[in-house]
């Protein structure tokens, strides 16, 4: 593994003369964009395409860096670091802003969508904009959302086939309240941590299990420290796009219009990147050794229901209307 500082060293931007995100002697903006995979994963190349998209359309006058590998840590500080202005971008889980903004929850229910094109038609409708601007008073802009994905379990100690067999497995799962209790309702030992310490804390056997879709288990290796798949897509999980509210609201209309095309791009390039990876990374992680298991019907039905009561917590959180209006959205999609 390379060191934080050969990481840095490593990136040719920061050798030219640089001034943060703030004006340069040419009147060049160099913000940061920081997030927590690696290089090579649909979070680097998307973030890769936006910083070039920024640039063109701004005829080079705002040259995103893009910072990976977690140098700025996953999600909640990379949430934290964005709305204090140390960063200016971000792409982080929508999972961990919801201690920040309890209406995000909604997206952490249980099967709330049953494919890739219900989670963007909330997402980029209504729905996602009230989201998105509620990040407003936590010093956050929201740009858009792209997909990590649905989330699917490993273990390293034994195939999950049936509801039963999650009793006592300990698993990590995200920096929320929501998944936390989803494991907990299916019997399991759940313990929320970052994802950065999740490859080492698995290699360390500090935990049985994880859940991730299918593209992230790939690029963040997590195969070589568990055994088993099972196939459960037993939510999906959102990324957002954000950027410092502080540092946002100082760039000229124009400039936040550019920025905004060029986010909206990003979003449509990472989606279909994601789709086609995913699809290609069950072969991989197949041919890399993990065993996959599907999960019969009546078995998945009987996870769902064992989680119907999180729904009951979600409610509150997110208040009736926001909730309303998102079965509303889906039940009309889905009588098509
Ligand atoms: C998780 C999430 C993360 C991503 C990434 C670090 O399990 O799925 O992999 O949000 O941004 O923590």
């Amino acid at each position: 593994m390379p060191t934080r500082r050969q990481l840095l060293l490593g990136l040719p931007t920061l050798a030219a003369p640089r001034l943060a995100g703030a004006a340069g002697a040419a009147g060049v903006l160099r913000p940061r964009f920081g997030y927590g995979l690696a290089d090579d994963s649909n979070q680097g190349r998307a973030a890769r395409l936006f910083a070039e998209e920024v640039m063109r359309r701004t005829d080079g006058r705002i040259m995103v860096e893009v910072i990976g590998n977690a140098i700025f840590g996953t999600d909640a500080k990379l949430q934290a670091a964005a709305a204090e202005g140390k960063i200016e971008f971000s792409v982080t889980s929508t999972a961990t802003l919801v201690e920040w903004i309890p209406e995000f929850s909604l997206l952490d229910a249980p099967f709330l969508f049953s494919n890739p094109a219900e989670a963007d038609a909330v997402l980029d409708g209504p729905v996602g904009d009230q989201l998105r601007a509620k990040l407003r008073p936590r010093g956050l802009v929201g740009l858009v959302y792209w997909e990590n994905g649905f989330r699917n379990l490993t273990t390293s100690v034994r195939p999950v086939r049936r509801l039963e067999d999650f009793q006592g497995l300990r698993i990590r799962v995200m920096q929320n309240p929501v998944a936390l209790e989803t494991f907990e309702r299916l019997g399991t030992q759940a313990r929320p941590l970052a994802f950065d310490k999740l490859y080492d804390a698995l290699r360390d056997k500090e935990f049985d299990a994880q859940e991730n879709p299918l593209a992230n288990i790939l690029q963040s290796r997590l195969y070589e420290v568990q055994k088993y798949l099972t196939l459960t897509r037993h939510v999906y999980s959102a990324w957002i796009v954000i950027a410092s509210a502080r540092w946002w609201d100082a760039l000229p209309p124009a400039d936040q219009k550019a920025i905004m095309e060029a986010a909206v791009v990003s979003r449509d390039f990472e989606r279909a990147d994601t789709r086609m990876r995913s699809a290609q990374a069950l072969k991989d992680l197949k041919a890399a050794g993990l065993e996959i298991n599907e999960l019969s019907f009546s078995e998945a039905n009987r996870i769902s229901n064992r989680l119907n009561r999180v729904y009951a917590h979600i409610g509150p959180r997110v208040g009736l209307p926001l909730l309303v209006q998102t079965q509303a959205q889906l039940a009309e999609m889905r009588e098509r």
